[in-house]
């Protein structure tokens, strides 16, 4: 049998094993179809539901319907982090800056800040053994291909560092301690009502990037971890207009003008040209928005806490020659990705050990996971 099939092309059997091989080809084909169509529609869905994530995210009513519905967030959590929080801003003597509860940010000075000083200096010393090793990636620049030159000049790095990995965080604990102090932590906590997760302490370097249109950070946009959120940028050289200051909008206008540009955007059909989730200068001038934009310049210690989910903002539009850096902070009120600490040095404080207990590897892993699936 197996003879007359493999030799007789013209022959019954022959024929018949064609017809079953092109058969099971087909079907086969049918299938990959089938789950390829299968895959389409889920990704779809999944797609249909994190523009509504985002879209009712980024309004005043959405919002609240998201708050009320437990979607941003796991509430026993939250609810825990509440409970923790009253008895610790009772206590607390120093409450670090007021953040406004409708503008959504508070400006820094450096008396609003824990003990600066020592800090400034690790910063600095860590900032120059970072900076000389960029210095030397970069100096070939001008040398390099037309094409590799257009690559770099697309990619966030080519205008914003952030320079810090955990070791650098092990090795200089007052960075740790420093974020997790009463100032810094318990005014974080009294703008969000819950003693928040500490998820990344950061220096912020930024630089001219030469390559034609602002891109990525670059233009206005929310962040998307959780309804709210407080980071730090405090400034480690002082910062005026030349140096890409830090600029946002606040919270209550950011409301006005996202719903604004969105209706704009549908009566004029556009919006696609921008980077999705972004919003251009123009189109934040064509809807008046211009006067609301606050520009964060000033010297060594001074800066701003601000809610970058609810405030518009961008920055690092530094001009050639200048540069800066800042002390970056991030307090969220959800699971996110995280840096990983040595949590232990504050296991006998109920509050701080609260702030960090989640910024351990698995913590960070099961954190990663969750920000791929929001954000692919
Ligand atoms: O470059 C900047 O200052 C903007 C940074 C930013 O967008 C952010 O940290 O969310």
């Amino acid at each position: 049998m197996l003879l007359i099939v493999g030799t007789g092309q013209g022959s019954l059997a022959g024929r018949a094993y064609g017809l079953i091989l092109r058969r099971v080809k087909t079907a086969r084909k049918q299938s990959k179809r089938g789950v390829k169509l299968a895959q389409n529609v889920f990704r779809r869905v999944r797609q249909a539901e994190k523009s509504l994530f985002f879209r009712l995210r980024d309004s005043e009513t959405g919002r609240k319907l998201l708050k009320v519905a437990g979607l941003a967030g796991s509430p026993k959590d939250m609810r825990h982090r509440a409970q923790a929080a009253a008895p610790y801003l009772a206590r607390l003597s120093n409450h670090g800056a007021t953040i406004d509860q409708a503008k959504g940010y508070a400006l820094l000075s450096p008396d609003a800040l824990g003990d600066f000083s020592d800090v400034l200096a690790s910063c600095r010393e860590l900032f120059a053994r970072k900076k000389a090793d960029i210095d030397a990636q970069l100096t070939g620049f001008d040398g390099w291909t037309p094409e590799q030159q257009q690559k770099f000049l697309t990619r966030k790095q080519s205008f914003l560092r952030y320079l810090l990995d955990d070791d650098d965080l092990r090795r200089h604990p007052e960075l740790v301690s420093f974020a997790l102090d009463d100032a810094m932590l318990g005014s974080a906590t009294r703008y969000l009502g819950m003693v928040p997760y500490l998820t990344r302490i950061d220096l912020m370097y930024s630089l001219p990037r030469s390559g034609g249109k602002n891109i990525e950070s670059q233009l206005f946009h929310l962040d998307h971890e959780g309804l709210t959120q407080i980071k730090h940028f405090i400034h480690l050289f002082d910062v005026g207009v030349h140096e890409g200051p830090f600029t946002f909008i606040p919270a209550d206008a950011t409301s006005r003008i996202v719903r604004d540009v969105r209706a704009l955007r549908k009566r004029q059909k556009s919006g696609q040209d921008i980077e999705l989730r972004r919003y251009s200068d123009e189109e934040i001038a064509a809807v008046g928005g211009t006067e609301d934009i606050v520009t964060v310049t000033g010297p060594v210690g001074t800066g701003v806490a601000v809610d970058t989910s609810r405030c518009l903002h961008l920055g690092s539009r530094v001009d050639p020659g200048s540069f800066r850096l800042c002390l970056y902070t991030q307090y969220c009120t959800t699971h996110e990705i995280t840096n990983v600490y040595d949590v232990d040095r504050f296991k006998d404080d109920p509050v701080k050990y609260l702030a960090v207990k989640d910024s351990v590897i698995p913590g960070r892993e099961r954190a990663t996971a969750y920000y791929d699936e929001i954000t692919n």
